[in-house]
């Protein structure tokens, strides 16, 4: 058996996490041979709750686990930690500003941040999944200046995910025959869910669709499904969020096997003509616990111009944070 590896999951006690949590421990995440210290973190009045998912944790006896750390210390929480799933963000509440909605998560991930420069393993790879994710990745980033800033991500597998199987929908394929999707820019209603170089049973995917469906449904309802999740619902995505999120760190593990991923990483201003200093999301592909950009494609002039409106957004976000830079 493998030494165990620890995973801190933040927001332990809320509902993606209470579906993280248990695919973790079951091995989806890094593998049914790797056994996992889980270190969870919560706030005070949450410990109650989070003692129950200890609980019902053990009640599972998951022969992969091999310790439980519930705390809501965030030195505790990710003391060692090789992975670290950001979960736990403030919501926004009844006449919150959006500038309040950035700054009161600047503050808790500036903490985080500053927690994982101090505690966590130097290899830890970090996934930002409570919103703003790509701001309070960033955040969290220049918070922790002794980590290589490439370890540090946001989520965007959710909104790779939804378009890919989007498109499977539409074309009646396998969602396993679509490549080469690519989400470019922020988690939010800007991104930019490009087909460009995508393809469904090895054909391009443009040539499959008509463009008024690309341009009037398809971007639309990518960009808008976590609101329409919600309205049906009557509670935001959770389960497929923590599908997304093991996705993510799964294959930034163990390796995507050439398959395009998206995932929001540090922009260093060297591609696409992307600011530096965001975190962008992109084309990627995994290998031996690197992730790697796909550079050098052609972006056309409509794509620019959606990849300009994220990014906008992005840049905007950082200016409402910029004293917690
Ligand atoms: P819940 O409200 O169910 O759970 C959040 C939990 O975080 C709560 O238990 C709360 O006590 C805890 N928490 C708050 N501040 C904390 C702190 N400083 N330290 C530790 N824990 C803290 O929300 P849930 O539905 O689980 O969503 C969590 C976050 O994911 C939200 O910010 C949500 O907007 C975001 N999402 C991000 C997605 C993405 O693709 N990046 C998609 C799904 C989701 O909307």
């Amino acid at each position: 058996m493998k030494k165990p590896v620890r995973v801190a999951i933040t927001g332990a006690a809320g509902q993606i996490s209470y579906s993280i949590i248990f695919r973790v421990a079951a091995g989806d995440m890094l593998g049914k041979d790797q056994p996992v210290i889980l270190q969870l973190l919560e706030i005070p009045p949450a410990m109650g709750a989070l003692n129950g998912v200890v609980m019902e944790l053990n009640d599972c006896a998951f022969p992969l686990v091999a310790g439980i750390v519930a705390t809501d210390d965030p030195n505790v929480a990710f003391k060692d930690t090789d992975y670290a799933v950001l979960v736990g963000a403030r919501p926004r509440g009844p006449g919150m500003e959006r500038s309040d909605l950035l700054m009161a998560n600047a503050k808790i991930f500036s903490v985080q941040g500053k927690a994982l420069n101090d505690h966590a393993s130097r290899d830890v790879k970090v996934l930002v999944v409570g919103n703003p994710a790509n701001t309070n990745a960033l955040i969290t980033l220049k918070n922790a200046p002794d980590l290589n800033p490439r370890n540090i991500t946001a989520m965007m597998r959710l909104d790779h995910n939804r378009s890919i199987s989007q498109i499977s929908e539409k074309l009646g394929c396998p969602t396993t025959s679509i490549e080469k999707m690519v989400v470019w820019g922020n988690h939010s209603a800007t991104q930019y869910p490009d087909i460009s170089y995508a393809t469904a049973e090895g054909a391009p995917v443009k040539d499959k669709v008509d463009n008024d469906w690309y341009v009037k449904t398809f971007i639309p309802t990518v960009q808008q499904r976590g609101a329409a999740i919600i309205k049906a619902r009557g509670a935001s995505s959770a389960a497929s969020a923590a599908s997304a999120a093991i996705d993510h760190m799964r294959d930034w593990a163990l390796g995507s096997n050439g398959q395009w991923v998206s995932m929001g990483v540090y922009s260093k201003g060297n591609s696409y003509g992307i600011d530096e200093d965001l975190i962008y999301s992109r084309p990627i592909t995994c290998e031996n616990g690197e992730w790697k950009e796909i550079t050098g494609l052609e972006v056309n002039s409509f794509s620019r111009e959606m990849m300009t409106a994220t990014e906008k957004e992005l840049a905007g976000e950082r200016e409402a944070i910029a004293e917690m830079l």
